[in-house]
């Protein structure tokens, strides 16, 4: 027998699912935000966390709890948004789950089941944070972290991080490939597919990194290519966005979002993390490469993107902003999926236009306060000049 408490959790959901979001007040002239996470834990669905079954839970309560959504892979077919959402369970393990909306700001509902990977990896402990690319090649590929114990290590939290690759053209059904190999970084984590060729090879933005927290070594976003997908290798990783002293990449950056396509140059949204007194922060930044050659940066602009702002600042990893999921539609539209603080996920909105003026319109970092100081001194001296 159906458990009644059922209805009263699922209304909650439905609830949720339909409340109209709306822009905020927050304005910079890049980006919208909205009022609403797109999705919290309590959009998850009542069957993925209840036995319903009043006989078998008689005080109904929560089996498989969720503990978070966040870091979502994102994509547009046919005209509606899906999202692969990083769930993670209670028990701290993390899958994915397709959520879909009409809008891509509001009304997103889970699938009925989670993604079910083919499980080719026995020593796979973890999976997270899938990267959607709809390649040229006809495949939507994602691109995901998984993440094993370190076995040569005694540490209990010493682990191995690598870059998995599955395929699909449906969202339903998934292609295992072989994770990704970088000849010179034992680790790899926010890896990304280039969605064109590149010289008839796929193209990798990679992170590389000496270990699974620290990037050591790692310089920053790396960019490399391989002949065959299904065996993925890259025996050079080429730095493209480098890590810097003292701006908001000097503890470790990587890439976001597959770049989106745009008029003058290919746009990234990528994070950077630097290290405080209340432990690292993570922030967006944004920059422009090639058209002609995805791996030659031409747009850099100073500072911030986006950062954590009022409760986007707390959760369970506070001081935490991270996207690896947009979607850019044909009619220049870009709904930007970013998690705050390992908890939830959120929307930015803006235009390809908008984007490129701020790549190519925002001053590049001087890199040095004096030089900051001079940069904001020209501005002001030319605002006044208008104002007088
Ligand atoms: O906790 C913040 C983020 O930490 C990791 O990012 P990075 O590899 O750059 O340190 C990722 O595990 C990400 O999932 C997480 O949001």
């Amino acid at each position: 027998m159906l458990h009644k408490q059922y209805y009263v959790e699922q209304a909650k959901v439905d609830k949720l699912i339909a409340r109209k979001n709306q822009k905020s007040s927050f304005y910079n002239g890049i980006y919208e935000r909205y009022e609403y996470p797109v999705l919290t834990r309590e959009f998850a669905p009542v069957i993925w966390r209840y036995d319903l079954d009043e006989k078998t839970n008689p005080y109904f309560m929560e089996r498989l709890g969720i503990n978070a959504v966040m870091n979502s892979g994102a994509i547009e077919l046919d005209g509606k948004y899906y999202l692969v959402v990083r769930v993670e369970g209670n028990d701290r393990k993390s899958f994915f789950a397709v959520a879909e909306s009409d809008t891509g700001i509001d009304g997103f509902r889970f699938w009925e089941y989670p993604v079910i990977l083919p499980d080719t990896c026995p020593e796979e402990t973890n999976v997270y944070d899938m990267r959607l690319t709809k390649h040229e090649d006809g495949w939507i590929y994602g691109v995901f972290c998984s993440e094993s114990k370190d076995q040569e290590d005694p540490d209990l939290s010493a682990a191995v991080a690598e870059a998995g690759i599955v395929r699909t053209k449906d969202l339903k059904e998934w292609e295992r490939l072989d994770n990704l190999k970088t000849l010179h970084s034992p680790q790899q984590r926010n890896v990304v597919l280039h969605p064109e060729f590149l010289d008839g090879k796929y193209a990798f933005y990679t992170r590389p990194m000496d270990g699974f927290i620290e990037t050591g070594s790692g310089g920053g976003i790396g960019f490399g290519l391989c002949e065959d997908i299904c065996h993925a290798v890259i025996d050079e990783e080429k730095i493209i966005s480098r890590r810097i002293y003292h701006t908001l990449t000097e503890a470790k950056n990587g890439a976001g979002a597959p770049p989106i396509k745009g008029k003058r140059c290919w746009i990234h949204i990528a994070h950077g993390v630097r290290n405080t007194a209340a432990g690292l922060r993570y922030v967006l930044y944004a920059f422009g490469t090639s058209l002609n050659d995805p791996a030659k940066v031409i747009a850099e602009p100073s500072g911030v993107f986006l950062a954590p702002l009022g409760n986007e600042r707390v959760g369970d990893v506070s001081n935490v902003v991270f996207t690896n999921g947009a979607v850019a539609r044909e009619n220049g539209d870009v709904f930007i999926y970013y998690a705050s603080c390992d908890t939830r996920l959120h929307v930015a909105t803006t235009t390809i236009d908008r984007l490129e003026d701020y790549l190519f319109g925002t001053p590049e970092d001087p890199l040095r306060s004096a030089d900051c100081v001079k940069q904001r001194c020209e501005l002001i001296h030319s605002n006044l000049k208008l104002l007088k």
